[in-house]
C-alpha cells in the first residue's frame, strides 16, 4: 500500500514538474487577427520573447531601420522590455528578423510572410509595407500592455498574406470640429493598428479652414477662426501638416488632402470677399446645415485663387492625390457646376496630383485617373466608371462613421439609417452597387464627419468597434468574411482597446471579453 502510494506520487511530482518547466505550446490559428489574415499554418511550439532579443534588418535594405527601430518602440511601451535594433549581412539564428526579397510575386507590394519558430521570427516581405503590416500582426499576437519586463510567450507558425484592395482609408473631418496634431496622431495610430493606408483630411467646409496657405493668410486667420456651436477653432500650420505627413508615412499612410469646392466654402467666402459673385464677405458659420454656398465660377480670381491653394498643398503632400470635394453643391447652376469641375482638374493635374471627389463630380468631364468616392448617388457613381473612373466606396448606409450605432447614440447623425456593428461589417464592396465590380474599385473609405463629435474621446467612441470591421473589408477577401465568426475576433480586442484607454462603443451584439 504505503509503496503503491509513493509511486503515485512521484509520478504526480514529475507530472508536476513538467508542466511547470514545459512551455505549453500554443495555437496560432486560435489567435483573433483582424484583418483575417489570408493563412495561418500553426506548428504548435512557441517563441519566447524577452528583454535579451534583438531586432535585425537585412543591411542595405532601404526603410527597414524604421521599421525594426517601429517594432522595438511598439514593444517598449507594451512590456517595458528595450530591444535593440540592428543591421545584418546574414539570417541571424535568434531574434527577429526583417527581410526583403522580391521574389514572392503573391505578395506584392503589401504582402507578408511571418515565420515564427522557437528561436527565430522571420518577417519577409517585397516591399518596406509588407514588413510594416507583418509587425501589426506580431502586435496582435501580443497583450496590448503588461507588467514591465515581463517576458512574452508568442505561438509558432507561419502566416502568408496581403490586401483584397490597396486602398484602406478613414476619412477624418476636422472642418466642423477641428482636432489638433496629437489628436490627428493618435487617429492615424488607430489606421496603422488595423493595416489601413490611407488618411483622408477634409481640411475645408462652411465652419472652418483648416490649413495655412502662405498666399491667401485670412483664410485661417478668418476662417479658421471657429467650428460648430462657435468654438473657437483651429488651423494646422504648414509645418504642422508636414509633421502629420510625416507621422502617417512611417506607419505606411498616406494622407489625402481635401479642399471642398465649390459648395461647401462658406469659411473661404467668409476669408475673403472677393470671392463672393457680389463681392461682399459672408458671415462665418457656426450651424451644421448643408449645401448653401458656392465659389463664384465666373470670376477669374476663383481660379487664381484655387491655383495659389492647390499649389502650396500639394507641395507639402508626397502622396498622389489631391481631392477636390464637390459634394452637395446646391446653389451653384449645373453648367457652372460643370465648368468649375473641369477647371479646377486641370488644376490638380497641373501640380501633378491625382483627382479624387465625392461622386458628384462625375458630373463633369472627368481627366484620366480620375477617382470618384460613392456615398450616396449611384447614377453619378456609374456615370463616373463609365467616363474611365475608378472608384472609393464609402457608402454612407454602411460606412458612415458619424452614423449612430441605433437611436440610443449620444453622438452622430442618422440621416442615411443606423449603423450597428453588424451591418457596418456584412458587406461586400464589389457586389454593393451593381455594375461596380471589383476592377472599378480602389477600396474602401470610412468617412467620419465631426458635426456632433468634438473631442478624440467621441471620436473614438464612433470609431470604436467599427473601424476594425472596414480595415478587415478592405484587406480580407470576402469569402474569408463571415460576421458570426468575426464578432469573436472581435470580441478579443475589447481588452486591447481597454488597455489602449479607447472608449468605444460595447455593442450588445459582441460577446465581449473582459
Ligand atoms: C454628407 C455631406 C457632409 C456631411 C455628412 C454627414 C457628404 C459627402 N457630404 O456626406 O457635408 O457632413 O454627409 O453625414
Amino acid at each position: 500500500m504505503k509503496n503503491k502510494f509513493g509511486l503515485t506520487a512521484i509520478l504526480a511530482f514529475v507530472l508536476l514538474q513538467s508542466a511547470c518547466t514545459q512551455k505549453t505550446p500554443t495555437d496560432l490559428s486560435k489567435t483573433a487577427f483582424i484583418p483575417n489574415p489570408v493563412s495561418i499554418e500553426a506548428t504548435g511550439h512557441s517563441f519566447e520573447l524577452n528583454a535579451s532579443a534583438v531586432i535585425y534588418y537585412e543591411e542595405g535594405a532601404e526603410g527597414l531601420q524604421l521599421i525594426a527601430d517601429y517594432l522595438s518602440s511598439e514593444i517598449n511601451r507594451i512590456s517595458g522590455m528595450s530591444l535593440k535594433a540592428e543591421p545584418t549581412a546574414e539570417t541571424p539564428k535568434n531574434g527577429i528578423y526583417f527581410t526583403l526579397a522580391n521574389e514572392d510575386q503573391e505578395l506584392a507590394s503589401e504582402g507578408y510572410e511571418l515565420t515564427i519558430g522557437k528561436k527565430l521570427i522571420a518577417i519577409k516581405a517585397n516591399a518596406v509595407p509588407g514588413c510594416f503590416y507583418g509587425v501589426q500582426t506580431l502586435l496582435q499576437m501580443l497583450p496590448a500592455k503588461t507588467e514591465a519586463g515581463q517576458a512574452l510567450e508568442l505561438a509558432s507558425g507561419v502566416i502568408r498574406d496581403f490586401p483584397e484592395f490597396g486602398y484602406r482609408g478613414a476619412m477624418l473631418d476636422v472642418s466642423r470640429h477641428f482636432f489638433n496634431v496629437e489628436e490627428v496622431k493618435q487617429f492615424i495610430d488607430f489606421l496603422a493598428m488595423y493595416k489601413m493606408n490611407a488618411l483622408h483630411l477634409h481640411l475645408s467646409d462652411d465652419q472652418g479652414w483648416r490649413i495655412e496657405i502662405k498666399s491667401w493668410p485670412k483664410l485661417t486667420e478668418t476662417g479658421g477662426s471657429t467650428e460648430v456651436g462657435g468654438g473657437e477653432g483651429g488651423f494646422y500650420t504648414q509645418e504642422q501638416y508636414a509633421e502629420l505627413v510625416n507621422y502617417a508615412a512611417e506607419r505606411q499612410i498616406t494622407i489625402i488632402p481635401e479642399i471642398d469646392m465649390p459648395g461647401h466654402t462658406n469659411a473661404a467666402l467668409a476669408s475673403y470677399a472677393e470671392l463672393n459673385c457680389d463681392g461682399k464677405a459672408t458671415e462665418l458659420y457656426t450651424g451644421t446645415k448643408v449645401g448653401f454656398s458656392t465659389f463664384c465660377t465666373d470670376k477669374e480670381i476663383t481660379y487664381q485663387f484655387v491655383d495659389d491653394v492647390v499649389r502650396e498643398l500639394a507641395a507639402l503632400t508626397p502622396g498622389p492625390y489631391f481631392h477636390i470635394g464637390g459634394d452637395e453643391s446646391h446653389v451653384t447652376a449645373h453648367d457652372d457646376y460643370v465648368y468649375f469641375v473641369n477647371r479646377v482638374q486641370e488644376i490638380v493635374v497641373k501640380h501633378g496630383k491625382k483627382v479624387i471627389g465625392w461622386d458628384e463630380i462625375a458630373n463633369a468631364e472627368l481627366v484620366e485617373d480620375a477617382t470618384v468616392q460613392f456615398w450616396a448617388d449611384v447614377e453619378n457613381t456609374t456615370m463616373g466608371v463609365e467616363k474611365g473612373a475608378k472608384v472609393i466606396m464609402s457608402p454612407a448606409a454602411r460606412a458612415y462613421l458619424d452614423m449612430q450605432y441605433d437611436s440610443t447614440t449620444q453622438y452622430g447623425l442618422h440621416w442615411a439609417g443606423y449603423i450597428e456593428v453588424d451591418h457596418g461589417y456584412t458587406w461586400n464592396p464589389a457586389t454593393l452597387v451593381p455594375g461596380i465590380t471589383k476592377e472599378n474599385i480602389l477600396g474602401i473609405e470610412a468617412p467620419l464627419w465631426s458635426e456632433t463629435v468634438t473631442n478624440i474621446n467621441e471620436v473614438e467612441f464612433m470609431v470604436f468597434p467599427r473601424l476594425p470591421g472596414y480595415a478587415e473589408i478592405g484587406w480580407t477577401a470576402p469569402e474569408k468574411r463571415d460576421w458570426e465568426e468575426y464578432k469573436t475576433r472581435l470580441a478579443k480586442h475589447g481588452p486591447r482597446f481597454s488597455d489602449l484607454g479607447i472608449n468605444f462603443y460595447r455593442s450588445a451584439l459582441v460577446p465581449w471579453e473582459e
